[in-house]
């Protein structure tokens, strides 16, 4: 297995919503070259909760999701370390003051230009990441290191549902979104007034959030959401196409676990081909057939996490529903 595969396994173990990469020379990088953006998605039910504030259930779940993601950034550092490699991450909630920027505006690196360069999603208006599938409602993490990786999405994606929609600008209490499509090359705070934005928070939501949250500009927009449902098919098709598709390589993978003649995975991905499985039996059979045999270098064993991905996007939600 490559060490691609390798991290794409642990992000996986780890619960995480995505991972990219990218190339970089952005200063925050330390000259390491390569970066990782790791993402974490939100609770629905915890960002549907806000309204004209944040919530003191949202303050905290912040709180955790960013914990989790140091956690996360760590453990894909710890690895590429075992194996011989440098590893540099990115706090995930870091502001570093500096005497160009005495408010700290600024992290070490913007995980959101990771992620649009790893290709995972967009710039929006509401000048937040939104995740192809997600929209903003996801958290990120970046860990820079001296591997090679390879570039899985070098190109940048194009976000057309913000050219017709405004609704984080006429939500944002502190008006601090100023209305602007985002465009590559841009200068620095072209989409917000990032102080508008922080001063408002420190003002309005002292008391729940000690300042630091709001999210009334994530909670409103419908990238991710409704636009699943809306005709505009960015970032890179309609969610019909995608399950097609995603169905499609399912069953490639599926054909050949069946024809590996190991009883244990053979026999329930042929079950499942001929629509006798339930979902989580053969998730349970990749999983174990994963843990006896991932690793060791065979052909099924980059398609185990695969198939298991596949299977939670396909029918994770609807086989909560049964
Ligand atoms: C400082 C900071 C703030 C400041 C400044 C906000 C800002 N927009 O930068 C303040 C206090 C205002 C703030 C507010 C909020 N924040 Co804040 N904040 C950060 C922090 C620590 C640093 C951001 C930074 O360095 N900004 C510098 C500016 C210049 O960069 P940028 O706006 O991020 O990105 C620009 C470029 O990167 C460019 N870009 C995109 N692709 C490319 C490619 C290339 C090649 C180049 C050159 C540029 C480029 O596009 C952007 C627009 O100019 C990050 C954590 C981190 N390290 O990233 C979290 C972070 C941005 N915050 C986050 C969130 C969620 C919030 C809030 C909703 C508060 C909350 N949690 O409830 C609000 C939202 C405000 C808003 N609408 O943007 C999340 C965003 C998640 C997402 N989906 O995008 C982050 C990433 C934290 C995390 N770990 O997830 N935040
Ligand atoms: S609310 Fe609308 S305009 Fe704002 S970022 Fe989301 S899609 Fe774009
Ligand atoms: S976090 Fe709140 S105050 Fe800041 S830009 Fe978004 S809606 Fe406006």
């Amino acid at each position: 297995m490559t060490i691609q595969q390798q991290l794409i396994q642990l992000a996986q173990h780890l619960g995480l919503a995505d991972l990219g990469f990218f190339r970089t020379d952005h200063p925050g990088s330390g000259g390491l070259g390569y970066g990782i953006t790791l993402v974490a998605r939100l609770s629905d039910a915890v960002v549907e909760e806000i309204t004209d504030r944040p919530t003191h259930s949202y303050f905290h779940h912040y709180r955790t999701v960013n914990a989790y993601l140091d956690r996360c950034m760590l453990e894909v550092g710890l690895l590429l370390q075992r194996q011989g490699w440098r590893y540099l991450p990115v706090g995930a909630s870091q502001s570093i003051p500096t005497p160009e920027d005495p408010n700290g505006f600024h992290g070490r690196f913007p995980h959101k230009q990771g992620a649009c360069l790893a290709a995972l999603g967009v710039m929006g208006k509401n000048g937040l990441f939104l995740h192809r599938k997600y929209g903003p409602r996801v958290r990120l993490g970046t860990v820079f290191t001296d591997c090679p990786l390879v570039e899985e999405n070098p190109e940048e994606l194009e976000n057309r549902l913000c050219e017709k929609c405004g609704r984080c600008v006429s939500a944002c209490p502190a008006h601090a979104i100023k209305g602007v499509v985002y465009r590559r090359g841009m200068p620095e705070f072209s989409l917000i007034d990032p102080r508008l934005c922080s001063e408002y928070m420190k003002r309005a939501f002292q008391k729940i959030g000690r300042g630091a949250v709001c999210g009334i500009c994530m909670r409103v927009c419908p990238y991710g959401t409704e636009r699943r449902a809306a005709e505009d098919p960015s970032p890179r098709e309609t969610a019909e196409e995608g399950e097609e598709k995603e169905k499609e390589e399912l069953r490639r993978i599926l054909e050949a676990f069946a024809g590996s003649g190991w009883e244990l995975l053979a026999d329930p991905a042929r079950e499942w081909l001929a629509g006798t499985v339930a979902p989580r039996k053969l998730r349970d059979a990749v999983a174990a057939a994963q843990d006896q045999c991932g690793g060791c270098g065979c052909a099924l064993d980059p398609l185990y996490p695969k198939a298991l991905t596949l299977l939670e996007e396909i029918w994770g939600e609807k086989d909560k529903e049964q």
